[in-house]
Parts: structure tokens; C-alpha cells; sequence
């Protein structure tokens, strides 16, 4: 594997960052998880927009254009020969001293990971999964901001444990007010006499790109689509719900909190959701090889 720090690639053993980057010190630095299909990389230039506003927000100079960014991830996608896999894009504040102050960093550091992607088991998909809701919050947006892809992901790490305790793989997180926000890692939906909806933005959720398609896939297909502020409740009594993500995809929800979703099945709208989102992934994205 030929990995990508700073402009040049490295071998595994090799492609190593120094124990002063803020990065590892202290998570500071931001990163994004994008999906290569069929020999293109998919809704990059949406994933270069989200790492440049996560970096603004984190007052972080990334030094690269975006256009350079978007070269460089097609570029170790062609060196690793990948066709189908799985980017991981950071960047950290980079090398500094012992101590937060982030103007000792002198440099930000690019890296660029193109491997396979781990999947959910395909009993998942084919039955749907069970998941809970946990006790840690989703952050509060006056602390770091939920809609950050930092490196700090500390909080949802915390929920993913909570969820493993209870014998599931996804948690679903609620904000301080109790209103529901999301999961570790990707966005949820319910779907209620033949509407879709997912919670706002200002619950707590990430900008999710997948949810941000899938929107977009519902609406074209004749669905109204809303956002909502949504409760435990409201999951409980829905007639299908799903997760969205650049890893998951689209992924059915069929027990939360020991309640049976609907008919305890993958539903219809999810079904047809996941087989017009599988289709665009195949035809959609920008070209690894000419
Ligand atoms: N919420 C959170 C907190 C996320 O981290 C999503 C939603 C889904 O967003 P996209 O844009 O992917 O539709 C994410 C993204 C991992 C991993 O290793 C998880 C994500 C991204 C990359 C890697 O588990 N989740």
C-alpha cells in the first residue's frame, strides 16, 4: 500500500507522523471518509467542501487548494491501484510543541489512506439490524461543534462502547434536550406513511453526504422529505427506519431499544432507497482512470 503524507507516498511500515503532532496530542486536526466505486471516487468534491468547512471552523490552514486535494486522493486511488475502496482523508494541525497553543504548529499535515473498506455484516442488510439508544450525548454545538469531522471523536467512541455493551454495533445518540441526532457514524431515518424523515442539522447531526443523496434520491422518486426534530417515540412507531453513510450506505433498522420497527423487516421505501442509491454509486463520481 502506498500511502500519501505531505506530497509524497510511503510504504506502511513507513508512513509514520512525529508523537508532536497536534493531531495525536490532542486530536486536533479534522479528517473525511470517503468511497471509491467502479473505478471512481464518489461525491469527492462534496467531501473536499465538508474538509475545508471543518477546517475553517477549527481555524485550520489546510496547505493545499481544494482543486490539489481532489488531484491528490484521485492520484492514491490510481497508486494503489484501487477501483472499489474505502479514502481516508486528514489533515492535523501538525508538528508542535508539548502544550495547546496551536501557532507553535508550523505546518499542517495532508494524509491520504486509500485501502478495502470493512463492512457491517450482510445480515444486516439483509435483515436489518438492532441498535439502542445510549447515555452519552451528541456535543452540545457551543463545545465542539457536532457538525466538525475532527479528529476528536472521542464522544461518539464513547456511545459506540454503550452500544457494544448492549450487544449492538450502532448507538443511536440523542442531543442534550433529548431530541434525537444521530448515530456514531452515520445519519438515521424513519419513514411514517410513506414520508421520510431525519433529524435537523441543528439536533446535532453531521452534514452527512450520504444523508445529503439520499434526500436528494427520496425527493426525485416522489417522497416528501422533512426534517423534523424527532424523539425516541417517534423511532419507536415508525414504519421503517435506516442509517446512511459513506461506510453503511443505506443500512435497516429493525429493533431499537428492544421495539420491533414496523413489520421487523427491511421496509419498501428503504428497499428501493438502497437499490437507486447502489445504481448512482455505480455510474456517479470522478474517474480514477482515463
Ligand atoms: N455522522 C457521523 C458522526 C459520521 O462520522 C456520518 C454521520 C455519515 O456521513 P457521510 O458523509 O459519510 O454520509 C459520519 C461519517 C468510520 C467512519 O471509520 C465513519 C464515518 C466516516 C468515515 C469513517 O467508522 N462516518
Amino acid at each position: 500500500m502506498k500511502i500519501f503524507i505531505d506530497g509524497k507516498y510511503y510504504s506502511e511500515r513507513d508512513a509514520k507522523v512525529s508523537v508532536f503532532d497536534h493531531g495525536l496530542l490532542y486530536g486536533d486536526g479534522i479528517f473525511e471518509g470517503i468511497r471509491a466505486y467502479n473505478g471512481r471516487v464518489f461525491r469527492l468534491k462534496e467531501h473536499i467542501d465538508r474538509l475545508f468547512c471543518s477546517a475553517k471552523a477549527i481555524l485550520l490552514k489546510i496547505p493545499a487548494s481544494h482543486a490539489a486535494i481532489m488531484r491528490a486522493v484521485v492520484e492514491t486511488c490510481r497508486a494503489n491501484r484501487i477501483r472499489n475502496g474505502y479514502i481516508r482523508l486528514v489533515v492535523t494541525r501538525g508538528v508542535g510543541t508539548l502544550g495547546l497553543n496551536p501557532n507553535r504548529c508550523k505546518r499542517p499535515s495532508l494524509i491520504i489512506i486509500a485501502d478495502k473498506i470493512q463492512l457491517y455484516p450482510e445480515s444486516f442488510y439483509a435483515r436489518g439490524m438492532e441498535i439502542v439508544t445510549v447515555p452519552t450525548t451528541r456535543n452540545l454545538h457551543n463545545a465542539v461543534n457536532p457538525a466538525i469531522k475532527s479528529l476528536n471523536y472521542l464522544n461518539n467512541i464513547l456511545a459506540k462502547i454503550e452500544a457494544n455493551h448492549a450487544g449492538c454495533e450502532e448507538a443511536i445518540m440523542l442531543n442534550a434536550e433529548g431530541f434525537v441526532a444521530e448515530c456514531t457514524g452515520d445519519n438515521v431515518f424513519i419513514v411514517k406513511e410513506g414520508q421520510l424523515f431525519t433529524p435537523p442539522l441543528s439536533a446535532g447531526a453531521l452534514y452527512g453526504i450520504t444523508r445529503r443523496t439520499v434526500m436528494d434520491i427520496a425527493v426525485e422518486s416522489g417522497y416528501t422529505v422533512s426534517e423534523p426534530n424527532l424523539t425516541r417515540y417517534d423511532l419507536f412507531n415508525a414504519d421503517e427506519c435506516f442509517l446512511t453513510g459513506t461506510g453503511a450506505e443505506i443500512v435497516p433498522v429493525t429493533k431499537i431499544d428492544g421495539r420491533i420497527i414496523g413489520r421487523g423487516r427491511p421496509g419498501q421505501i428503504t428497499r428501493e432507497l438502497e437499490e437507486k442509491y447502489h445504481a448512482l454509486t455505480k455510474i456517479s463520481g470522478e474517474p480514477i482512470y482515463q
